[in-house]
């Protein structure tokens, strides 16, 4: 009992460290609900937000007294500005990215550049009011001038060890709201939201420390598991099976775009005219998802090439270049002796792909040192697709055939600026300029796509060509989301933006009948569907996905968060909807794909962390 006395007078002349732990509370508390945008669904949630930050701020505040004989009280105020940079460095983080951000993600900045746009445009005026607080306890510094308070060794522990406990019910609280937790750490929404953003900081950098280790203690037998799975899911092939053996291949990464433009008019006028012509003379799978993370482009890429799912932090391409792959450059030329390049006119370096086409097996890389790029042929990041496919088309009739080859745009990208020279459409009228520039790219590039055809048949490859256009990821992020909804007239449900992560797949196999098939999938079975149609079985590789001819509707599309998408059902945000009424449903409805989910992703964590590849032969 005088311990809790002891403790309490000590605290009571802590003053600083008291208005310290106190206004960094209330900001983390209030940059949660507004900042990050946490869903708070029960009771247990609003308790964790309120209580979660409480432990590791008094943990942060002790350092200004744990190796010292009395409270120096700049550290204070210097370890205020510490948590407040961190938090609104978050907070800048999660506007743009809507996520938060990771150890390696830091690590990849210089793969890739920072936060795209001017970090200006992601700052608001109201943003100083996360300085209040430091400037008062800067003033009261002062005023309490050589005022100072002694701290005895038994009150550093009653302090430390509080601090501990509460970090500790902290998580024993969060694993009660979702036992799961540290199973699905990839969902960092709920991370967050159940021990808070510095606890999440510290877990996150613990995990980056630790990863190392997964490599060194994989053995063959772990990859049993995976390998009894996978082959417990495989189906019977159809009657395409087989249908393009022994053709090119042309994929066709399409930057940033959505579904939602194919067949959608602006001014009367179709934002993909040649798209849209092309699926009455192919396959066009209308359901597909766009299931990349941080990697963006890179992870379409890998999930492609490899049929494994994109890290839930960083990108693989970036993280993962030296291990075993068995990546389809590889399978097709064992099997089919094929040559396998990619096409892009940006630096090698950018997502670290001059090593990673390396390691999957690519024959050649041709980027920007291969073609001609002027401030005339340029945009944005780089060559604009018409000049690019015209280059391309030249390298590509030197390239041994039959070929494996993936051609990366790069017009439509964020923040999608053309020439007005080069905007064959209107831009739209909606209230965000982003969604009114995008139409525009996203026509340029229709239009690119269309020369790229041209070519293909005055050059007479065309007929023995398989084109295989996917949209890499989203274009149009949930903070700008709003001009489509107005495009489309739909209104802003959870359920219309699950719809819109949908990305375009359409497989023109010359000479094969049209045929739009509404299965839903995701890019992870991009690959399964083109070996079906080349007419190879992968039954000896450690991949996910399935061909999109014969997937059942009862296996979930999966997102790297943890959220996923069913037959009937969207989950989330932890949240199951029914597709049908938009209406959120009994979660026990959600409850039975779950296990699935976890275990997938689960699998292709351990197979990219432990390198298991390289136990195959
Ligand atoms: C850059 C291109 C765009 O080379 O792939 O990258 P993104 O930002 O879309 O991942
Ligand atoms: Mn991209």
């Amino acid at each position: 009992m005088s311990r809790v006395k002891d403790f309490f007078s000590h605290f009571l002349s802590f003053k600083l460290g008291g208005f310290a732990i106190f206004s960094l509370w209330i900001k983390t508390v209030l940059v949660s609900f507004i900042g990050f945008n946490l869903h708070v669904e029960s009771f247990l949630d609003l308790l964790l937000i309120l209580f979660n930050p409480v432990g590791s701020l008094m943990l942060l505040i002790g350092f200004s007294f744990f190796f010292f004989k009395k409270v120096k009280g700049v550290l204070i105020v210097l370890l205020m500005g510490i948590a407040t940079g961190l938090l609104y460095g978050d907070l800048l983080y999660f506007r743009f990215y809507s996520d938060f951000v990771t150890v390696p993600i830091l690590f990849q900045f210089k793969n890739v550049g920072g936060i795209g746009p001017s970090t200006f445009e992601l700052m608001s005026p109201w943003d100083l009011l996360l300085l209040v607080d430091i400037i008062l306890a800067g003033w009261l510094l002062k005023k309490m001038g050589k005022e100072s308070v002694t701290v005895s060794r038994r009150w550093k522990f009653t302090y430390l060890e509080l601090s501990v406990a509460l970090i500790l019910i902290t998580i024993v609280m969060g694993l009660v709201k979702s036992p799961y937790l540290f199973a699905e750490s990839y969902d960092r929404e709920q991370m967050v939201k159940s021990v808070g953003p510095y606890n999440y900081h510290l877990y996150d950098i613990g995990i980056a420390a630790t990863n190392p280790f997964s490599h060194l203690l994989a053995s063959k037998s772990d990859t049993e598991t995976s390998f009894k799975y996978i082959k417990s899911t495989k189906k019977d092939p159809s009657a395409l099976f087989g249908a393009a053996k022994g053709k090119n291949l042309i994929l066709v990464s399409m930057e940033s775009t959505q579904n939602f433009v194919i067949n959608e008019k602006v001014n009367g006028k179709e934002i993909t005219p040649f798209l849209n012509s092309l699926i009455k003379d192919s396959f066009y799978f209308s359901n597909i998802y766009d299931q990349t993370a941080q990697g963006k482009t890179s992870d379409a890429e890998f999930m492609i090439d490899t049929g494994l799912y994109p890290l839930s932090s960083g990108s693989a391409f970036v993280r993962k270049p030296d291990n075993v792959y068995k990546s389809l450059p590889h399978i097709l030329r064992k099997r089919e002796d094929y040559y396998a390049a990619v096409f892009h006119g940006n630096d090698r370096t950018f997502w670290n792909r001059e090593m990673m086409y390396e390691t999957l097996g690519y024959d050649r890389y041709f980027s920007k040192r291969d073609y001609s790029v002027t401030e005339e042929n340029s945009v944005n990041y780089g060559i604009k697709d018409i000049p690019f496919f015209q280059q391309t088309i030249s390298h590509l009739e030197k390239v041994p055939q039959p070929f494996y080859t993936r051609l990366i745009t790069l017009t439509n990208h964020f923040p999608f600026l053309l020439e007005e020279g080069d905007q064959l459409i209107d831009k739209g009228s909606t209230s965000e300029d982003v969604v009114n520039r995008y139409v525009t790219t996203v026509r340029y590039e229709d239009e690119a796509i269309k020369t790229l055809f041209e070519n293909l048949k005055a050059n007479g490859m065309y007929k023995n060509t398989v084109v295989v256009l996917y949209g890499d990821h989203y274009g149009i992020s949930e903070k700008y989301e709003q001009g489509v909804f107005e495009l489309l007239d739909q209104k802003d449900t959870p359920v219309n933006h699950a719809k819109l992560q949908q990305v375009p797949l359409i497989i023109h196999v010359p000479g094969e009948e049209a045929r739009t098939i509404e299965t839903n999938g995701g890019e992870i079975d991009i690959r399964p569907t083109i070996l079906h149609l080349l007419g190879i079985e992968s039954k000896d590789t450690l991949s996910f996905g399935h061909s999109l001819f014969t997937r059942r509707e009862d296996h979930p599309v999966i997102f790297r968060d943890g959220d996923f998408i069913t037959e009937k059902y969207v989950f989330q945000d932890n949240v199951c909807y029914s597709k049908k009424s938009e209406e959120p449903v009994s979660e026990s409805l959600c409850e039975p794909f779950k296990e699935t989910v976890r275990k997938e992703l689960r699998m292709s964590d351990d197979i990219l962390y432990g390198d298991l590849m390289r136990f195959l032969e």
